[in-house]
């Protein structure tokens, strides 16, 4: 029986709702025959025809351009037909069951019979199993699609052309060179060391550990455009978060009042610095509730401030320059401090921003050295700075660089198992007791965590390696 997966499919490509065009993709093999059965005629390979699609009663439903492109030069690598007809909801409905119809009741071709609609991704996905492109390609697909800034539209694009696939291959070729030579060196003990210090194992795997780490880099930053920073700000009440976030999103969104404890629930909004889409998470005032008469509203609030401290890519401590010689509170901040370097883990970060610049003489400066950003909610006054420090905490280099790759949590989960493998090898190379077994099982894992980014991985690939760089007999 044929399975689900060869099924012909169709459906709207185009986004549902109003439009001057819309189009309806339909994807399966062998579907000449049909495609002249439904539209009356043979269409010409990638030539756009001008044609009218009738119902099963022969009467009109749309006037489509068609267009045919049959296996395997197509987005799928099986027969595609697209009709792009008037872009409505009920037309495109229309032409949808009039393909489906059509094809269930296409006698000639039981295969053809079988046409269904198509689940989400699905045309993509068939691209990826019909090896017309491999799975960080389609997962760029998707980030293209979803991204919100022109830095995620441009990496998404480097990734779906194939940039980010390259890179990955080259490390593996590299990689699987070396295992090869690694490998065959076992069968000759007595020879190993000679061999390895000839081939330059160690110089190879340093270079391969050194690409890798730029690789992640630039997937990291990619990573950073998709998902974007999420920024938690904190601080003692009436220091101005909730002025803050209002000055950073340019909208009135958080009420900012001089009563201390306004804010409760958490209230997030994002902005983009640079490209970066940046999730602005304005907290409840941090006071100790066993010191303040503080109300349960305000407990919960403050509770759940710490959790958002707790889940932050980096927290943006906020401190009132109005207040900077009150002992009391000078007091309660280094306690908070304390209390959010405890918490923090090593990937978070911790910016000292200092607010109300305003109501300071216009003269004065912030201590140099001390890494402090000052700043006025209220005039606006050295956001611009704020933002840039944000973005060079997590590393974000500026858009001329060299670009970076969109990239999702399992490739940088990959390259890093990658990188940690390749250091265990590179430390069995140099120990004195060589555990040549070890650098080899190191190198193998290695490999298969970064052929898992491209989505193929097969023990055949080694042993072709092998084999061709040896003659028979030696
Ligand atoms: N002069 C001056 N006043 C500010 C500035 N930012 C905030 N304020 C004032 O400080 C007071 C407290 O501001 P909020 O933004 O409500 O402070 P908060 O930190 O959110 O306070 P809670 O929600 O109670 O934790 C308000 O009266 C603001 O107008 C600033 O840059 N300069
Ligand atoms: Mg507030």
């Amino acid at each position: 029986m044929l399975s689900a997966w060869s099924d012909p499919i169709v459906a709207m490509a185009t986004a549902p709702g109003r439009g001057a065009v819309g189009i309806v993709r339909v994807s399966g093999q062998g579907l000449h025959a049909w495609t002249a059965h439904i539209l009356g005629q043979a269409l010409s390979p990638r030539v756009a025809t001008l044609l009218t699609v009738f119902d099963q009663r022969h009467e009109p439903i749309d006037q489509v351009i068609a267009l045919w492109f049959p296996a395997p030069h197509s987005y799928t690598g099986e027969d595609v037909l697209e009709l792009q007809g008037h872009g409505g909801m009920v037309v495109m409905q229309m032409l949808i069951k009039r393909c489906l119809e059509s094809a269930q009741t296409f006698v000639p071709d039981v295969h053809v019979r079988r046409m269904r609609l198509a689940r989400p991704g699905e045309f993509t996905e068939r691209a990826y199993l019909n090896h017309k492109i491999d799975l960080t390609q389609a997962e760029a697909v998707a980030d293209l699609i979803d991204a919100s800034s022109e830095a995620a539209v441009r990496s998404a694009s480097r990734s779906m052309g194939g940039a980010f696939s390259k890179e990955v291959h080259a490390l593996l070729k590299g990689l699987t060179q070396l295992r090869s030579l690694v490998e065959s060196t076992l069968d000759f003990p007595e020879e190993e060391i000679d061999f390895l210090q000839q081939a330059d194992a160690q110089g190879q795997i340093q270079n391969l550990l050194l690409q890798c780490r730029a690789l992640h880099e630039r997937s990291r930053q990619g990573a950073l455009l998709r998902d974007g920073l999420r920024l938690v700000i904190a601080g003692q009440p009436n220091v101005g978060k909730s002025a803050l976030l209002n000055a950073l999103s340019g909208q009135d969104t958080a009420i900012v009042t001089d009563i201390p404890g306004t804010t409760r629930d958490a209230l997030t909004q994002t902005i983009h610095a640079d490209g970066v889409p940046i999730h602005v998470v304005d907290t409840a005032g941090l006071r100790d509730g066993q010191q303040e008469a503080i109300d349960t509203v305000e407990k919960i609030g403050i509770d759940r401030a710490w959790q958002h401290i707790d889940q932050a890519d980096a927290v943006l401590f906020l401190h009132d320059l109005s207040r900077r010689d009150v002992s009391a509170y000078t007091e309660r901040d280094a306690q908070i401090q304390n209390h959010i370097s405890q918490r923090l883990g090593a990937h978070q970060v911790c910016l000292q921003v200092w607010n109300k610049l305003d109501l300071l003489p216009s003269n004065t400066t912030p201590p140099e050295g001390g890494g402090e950003i000052w700043i006025s909610a209220q005039t606006g006054a050295g956001l611009a700075q704020l933002k840039q420090a944000l973005l060079a905490t997590v590393g974000r280099q500026s858009a001329s660089d060299v670009g970076e790759y969109s990239a999702r949590g399992r490739h940088l989960q990959a390259l890093q198992t990658v990188q940690q493998h390749l250091a265990r090898a590179q430390q069995g190379l140099h120990s004195q007791r060589l555990a040549l077994e070890v650098v080899a099982e190191e190198l193998r894992l290695a490999q298969q965590a970064l052929a898992s980014i491209t989505g193929e991985f097969t023990a055949d690939d080694l042993l072709g390696e092998i084999f061709s760089r040896f003659c028979i007999g030696k």
